[in-house]
């Protein structure tokens, strides 16, 4: 099994998901924008994205939750997407509002305004503005969820949820565009998430 990856928050969240479960997987490195636009590369992934997990006997699983549903099922230890009914689709419903919520908006913000993105997209700057500023929003909104006090997103363990925001928080790193001052249970989570060791991964 191999994982082709570049510094990205889709490919973070993978590379979060193999350090919280203890998981090596050998890694293809390449580069966003040019590696991804070869020929070779389209036979892997016909959209050009990373990240890719390639198995030993050349099938290849593409996005990065499909990755990891795989490896969850592959490597059942130190679940991070439930097990049992509730809690899967528990975990499910916050990762998917941390991703439409935040990860999205913040992505909106990146693919239509950074020159990287001009050559494959129509880029719309009103949007990316227009994103910018429902961030602040987006955080308020889940800090008052999570003013009931809970450690994690989806309760009171580390699940998938966590690592969706994760990756929010590296994009927010990135634009420098921070989770807002005033939301101090977000802040209290984004600490305990940045001193986990997978951060850095
Ligand atoms: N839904 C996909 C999105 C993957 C994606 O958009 N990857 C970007 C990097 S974050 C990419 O590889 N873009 C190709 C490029 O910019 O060259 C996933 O979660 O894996």
């Amino acid at each position: 099994m191999k994982l082709y990856n570049a510094n990205s928050g889709n490919t973070k969240r993978v590379r979060i998901f193999l350090a919280e479960k203890g998981i090596d997987v050998p890694r293809v490195e390449l580069q966003l924008g040019t590696d991804t636009r070869t020929p070779a590369f389209r036979r892997l992934n016909s959209l050009g994205e990373l990240p890719v997990l390639q198995l030993d006997d050349g099938r290849v699983i593409t996005e990065s939750v499909a990755i990891c549903r795989y490896l969850e099922a592959l490597y059942p230890d130190r679940p991070l997407m439930g097990t049992n009914a509730f809690e899967q689709g528990h975990i499910e419903m916050w990762s998917q509002r941390i991703h439409t919520q935040l990860f999205l908006t913040y992505g909106h913000v990146v693919r239509h305004s950074m020159a990287l993105f001009s050559a494959v997209m129509e880029q719309v700057p009103a949007f990316a503005e227009a994103e910018r500023r429902a961030i602040p929003g987006r955080w308020a909104w889940l800090d008052g969820e999570m003013s009931d006090d809970r450690r994690f997103i989806a309760g009171d363990s580390f699940t998938m949820a966590d690592i969706h925001g994760m990756t929010v928080l590296m994009i927010a790193d990135g634009l420098k565009i921070p989770v807002p001052d005033g939301c101090k249970f977000v802040n209290r989570w984004a600490g305990a998430m940045r001193a986990r060791p997978s951060f850095a991964a």
